[in-house]
């Protein structure tokens, strides 16, 4: 079983990148280490966002929520805030999630007209006895705070969605979230972003934002907003995220059974590969096509992924400034 990322389909990066991936070795929080974890190739202008609030003094949570707001503000990324496409009726709804190792969580599903999802979550977290908001209540409390009501639904958008109307066939494209040219999907899809970060002083938080699955059901909520499932976090464990099908992460409560096994002694890289193994022997047949990845961060600065099918691509950021974006490991193989 390999334990780290695999050389092959690396997406334009320095060698020196793959030292730190899959390495379950204690790291001490220098120049060298792991500062911010995210998914997906576009998630290093996100990765590099929240370095920038870690070098202005910020916390991790701080650095996560910066992170975040990067896809959810591009109107190019079709599953984060503002370009996300909508649900099957026309309506673009996201799901956020934000949580840190002390207990702390706040999360919005199904929030509407509102492009920072992740700034809402936080204000959940914060200033409710709630740990999740949804609908209308979530965007009331989003505008009563001083957040600005938009149409997140761009025309880019709404004419993906008229043009899938002609069909009306709800079929998630495999590593759709891919960015970069030559990656693997396209970006006739979404994107979500999960991202975890770790401080000098150890300390970790997460976050993860999505407008889900394009075209779902109305009122539809995937894994993402949902804590131990889309992401968790533990104190002296870790933090993980998961992308892709979210209704298969969910079955399985995925990060929440990531978190138990590094708990347990596997590394970041065998608990992300446990995961899916579980989710392809309950599925089988079920899953064909369907992509899933889960990524890991362990508290010691150790980073494991692993995701079902070949595709999944992640962004590595170290505290130096160099930022890595790697190919995960799979378990069916191309
Ligand atoms: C969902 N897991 O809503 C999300 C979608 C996703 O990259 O991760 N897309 O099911």
């Amino acid at each position: 079983m390999s334990d780290g990322p695999t050389r092959r389909g690396m997406i334009g990066l320095g060698a020196s990148a793959l030292a730190l991936a899959g390495a379950s070795k204690a790291i001490a929080a220098g120049d060298d280490a792991v500062a911010v974890l995210s998914t997906w190739d576009f998630g290093k202008a996100a990765n590099e966002a929240a370095l920038a609030k870690f070098r202005a003094g910020g916390s991790a949570l701080d650095a996560v929520e910066a992170g975040a707001r990067v896809p959810e503000a591009d109107p190019d990324n079709h599953s984060v805030g503002y370009g996300g496409y909508p649900d099957r009726d026309g309506h673009v709804t996201l799901d956020a999630i934000i949580m840190d190792e002390d207990g702390r969580v706040g999360a919005v599903a199904a929030l509407e007209d509102v492009v920072h999802a992740i700034s809402v979550a936080r204000l959940v977290m914060e200033k409710t006895p709630h740990t999740l908001l949804v609908g209308e209540g979530a965007t009331r409390f989003a505008l009563d705070n001083g957040m600005q009501r938009t149409k997140l639904l761009t025309p880019e958008a709404e004419k993906a969605w008229r043009d899938w109307l002609t069909t009306s066939q709800y079929r998630p494209i495999a590593n759709i979230e891919n960015r970069m040219p030559g990656a693997p999907g396209s970006k006739l899809n979404h994107d979500t972003i999960g991202i975890m970060a770790r401080g000098r002083d150890g300390h970790m938080a997460a976050a993860c934002t999505t407008s889900g699955m394009a075209f779902k059901m109305r009122g539809r909520v995937g894994d993402s907003p949902q804590a131990g499932c889309g992401l968790f976090i533990e104190k002296g464990v870790g933090a993980a995220a998961s992308t892709g099908v979210g209704e298969e992460v969910t079955r399985i409560a995925g990060t929440a059974r990531v978190i138990a096994s590094m708990r347990a002694g596997l590394s970041p890289q065998a608990a992300c590969r446990e995961a899916v193994e579980h989710i392809a022997r309950l599925r089988g047949d079920a899953i064909k096509g369907m992509q899933v990845g889960f990524l890991a961060l362990g508290a010691d600065g150790s980073v494991g992924a692993f995701a079902l099918i070949p595709g999944f691509t992640y962004a590595v950021t170290r505290y130096s400034g160099a930022t890595s974006v790697l190919p995960s490991d799979s378990l069916l193989k191309a």
